[in-house]
């Protein structure tokens, strides 16, 4: 199948002046160009003939790819299954150059992508959403952005990201730091010359696992500020061979089938055995076979690894081991693998030389639980026993994940209730797609749905093509509007929570699969832990059952 057919824009044809704009009506607003944006965009002009805009603030496409422009950065999943499956022709024609695609090749592929469909004139970059409220009487969502404009829609999406509301610590003095400081997740375009510089990079999550060995290299000095000590594995990242690349081309279908069953969504699956029942030995060298693979198939390699806390240990020791192993100061070595929570019930990293960084005359590691931060100087990061004097402060403190970037928005539904009152005791919504008060709005991976427990492109396309279809029925059936019923969106939220709490996940209090990263957020486990395949096939029955548990209202 190819889009590349795209009929010509649909887009309203020019910027109105800011101030006093016209009220432009169209069917379907998408907020982001991401992943999600560009794909929905496709699938609403070209399949649906809706009349859809993107609205983008950044001055790109990409989203999460557009902003995350960190030393090292680069995505955990492997570069084949971080694509979009909905045409063929494209899998076949993309060639991606590495086993995990570095940032700034993942954006030349979004980018691609945006050309190939002819995407761009329905984009409109530079422009954030700022307030969305839905009008009863006319049952049109009525949409601000910061440009002024004001948009009256049908059907507003949101294709915001899980990871994009960055979460910047309150912490005292940061004002009056006489150095640079930077967000990961907000890198400046133009790059940070670390040359000569004495840094200090706080968080040990994927991201700052990511940036240490690269910085380290460049930097006079790296201080990491670890407050959770952290599993990773070696990503063992390298060029892509031609013998795999014409592998991929030839088994599209194949990928495609085991990325939608397993799951995580990723092209592997989960070994049928249990790490309790393998011997000891047998197990240990399953163990040592995988590190040698490399990737977040080490978690693959028994089935009760997240269920299972005896069998978690195991994993959790061998990798403990291999920290004490590889770094060679036994005092980092034990900070770094004092590690309080089960394998892979935090967001689990993978690395190129993270460990081996620690053992580099210029880079010191200071264990936050011992001595925490007490302000930020002038000079540097003062800890409860030390002042680390500091030309550059790095944080790679991670996002407000989830809900951050949909609360953002001034979201108003029915009755004049925001998002952000009914979600004061944290997210509720059905399937993670709808929430009830809020009528024709969908959040494409929201909290609820895998979404981040999920590889995001195979996730992203099954949410969008099930909105799609959903606005197909609606509009086919002459149905205005669809919004959960309140008994749907309670059940699925026990669902979500049970799911939860059948795994090792929802132990670890200071997660941020919890909201545990963010002072004052609601402390509920927000992804669905009950994995993909079985999420894909709760949608599908919703869907072939004329949408149970949604009201649909002519
Ligand atoms: P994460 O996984 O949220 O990691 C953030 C790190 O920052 C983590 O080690 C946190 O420690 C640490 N952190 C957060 N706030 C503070 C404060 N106030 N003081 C010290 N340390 C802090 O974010 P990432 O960006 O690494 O990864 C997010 C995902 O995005 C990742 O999975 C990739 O897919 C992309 P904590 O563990 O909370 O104690």
């Amino acid at each position: 199948m190819t889009d590349r057919a795209a009929p010509a824009s649909n887009a309203p044809a020019s910027r109105p002046e800011a101030a006093g704009a016209s009220l432009q009506h169209l069917d379907a607003l998408i907020i982001g160009a991401g992943f999600s944006g560009m794909y929905q965009l496709l699938r609403l002009r070209d399949h649906l003939r809706l009349k859809a805009l993107v609205v983008e603030a950044g001055d790109g496409v990409g989203g999460t790819w557009y902003w995350n422009r960190y030393p090292g950065a680069r995505c955990d999943s492997e570069s084949h299954s971080y694509s979009y499956y909905f045409d063929d022709d494209l899998v076949r024609e993309w060639e991606w150059s590495e086993r995990y695609p570095a940032q700034p090749e993942i954006l030349r592929y979004l980018n691609h992508v945006a050309d190939r469909y002819r995407l761009r004139p329905d984009i409109r970059l530079n422009t954030r959403v700022t307030a969305a409220r839905y009008d009863a009487s006319s049952n049109r969502w009525l949409v601000d952005t910061d440009a002024g404009e004001r948009f009256s829609v049908q059907f507003l999406i949101t294709a915001v990201g899980c990871l994009s509301a960055a979460n910047i610590p309150d912490i005292p003095g940061l004002a009056d730091f006489a150095g640079r400081w930077y967000h990961t997740g907000e890198w400046p375009h133009e790059g940070v010359d670390f040359t000569g510089r004495r840094v200090g990079l706080i968080g040990t999550g994927s991201t700052g696992i990511q940036a240490a060995p690269v910085i380290a290299e460049s930097a006079a000095h790296l201080t990491v500020f670890q407050r959770t000590a952290n599993y990773s594995m070696p990503a063992h990242n390298a060029p892509l061979s031609e013998e795999f690349k014409q592998y991929v081309r030839e088994h599209v279908d194949e990928i495609r089938k085991v990325m939608h069953a397993t799951t995580n969504g990723h092209p592997f699956t989960i070994a049928e055995r249990s790490a309790l029942d393998t011997p000891a030995e047998q197990r240990d060298a399953l163990y040592e076979a995988a590190w040698q693979k490399g990737g977040l198939q080490f978690r693959g390699t028994f089935k009760d690894l997240l269920t299972d806390q005896a069998a978690n240990d195991t994993a959790a020791e061998f990798i403990k081991a291999k920290i004490r192993q590889i770094v060679k100061d036994p005092v980092k070595a034990a900070v770094l693998s004092d590690i309080d929570h089960p394998f892979a019930a935090k967001r689990p990293p993978i690395d190129t030389d993270y460990f081996e960084t620690f053992n580099r005359d210029n880079v010191a590691l200071v264990d936050l639980r011992a001595s925490p931060i007490v302000a930020i100087t002038p000079q540097g990061i003062r800890t409860k026993d030390a002042l680390h004097r500091l030309d550059i402060i790095v944080f790679a403190t991670g996002f407000d994940a989830l809900t951050g970037a949909l609360l953002k928005i001034e979201i108003e539904g029915r009755d004049g209730i925001t998002l952000r009152q009914a979600w004061r005791a944290g997210p509720r919504n059905y399937l993670g797609l709808q929430v009830p008060g809020f009528p024709n709005l969908f959040t494409i991976t929201g909290p609820g749905s895998p979404s981040v427990l999920c590889n995001l492109p195979p996730q992203i396309e099954q949410h969008v093509d099930w909105i799609t279809a959903c606005i197909r029925h609606l509009r086919e059936h002459g149905i205005a509007r669809i919004e959960p019923v309140d008994e749907a969106a309670d059940t699925w939220q026990r669902e979500v929570d049970a799911a939860a709490k059948a795994t090792l996940l929802a132990d670890v209090k200071h997660s941020w699969y919890l909201g545990a990263n963010v002072p004052g957020k609601p402390r509920v486990f927000m992804p669905y832990a009950g994995g993909f395949g079985r999420y894909r096939d709760k949608c599908e029955e919703v869907a072939r059952t004329g949408y149970a548990g949604f009201r649909l209202e002519r």
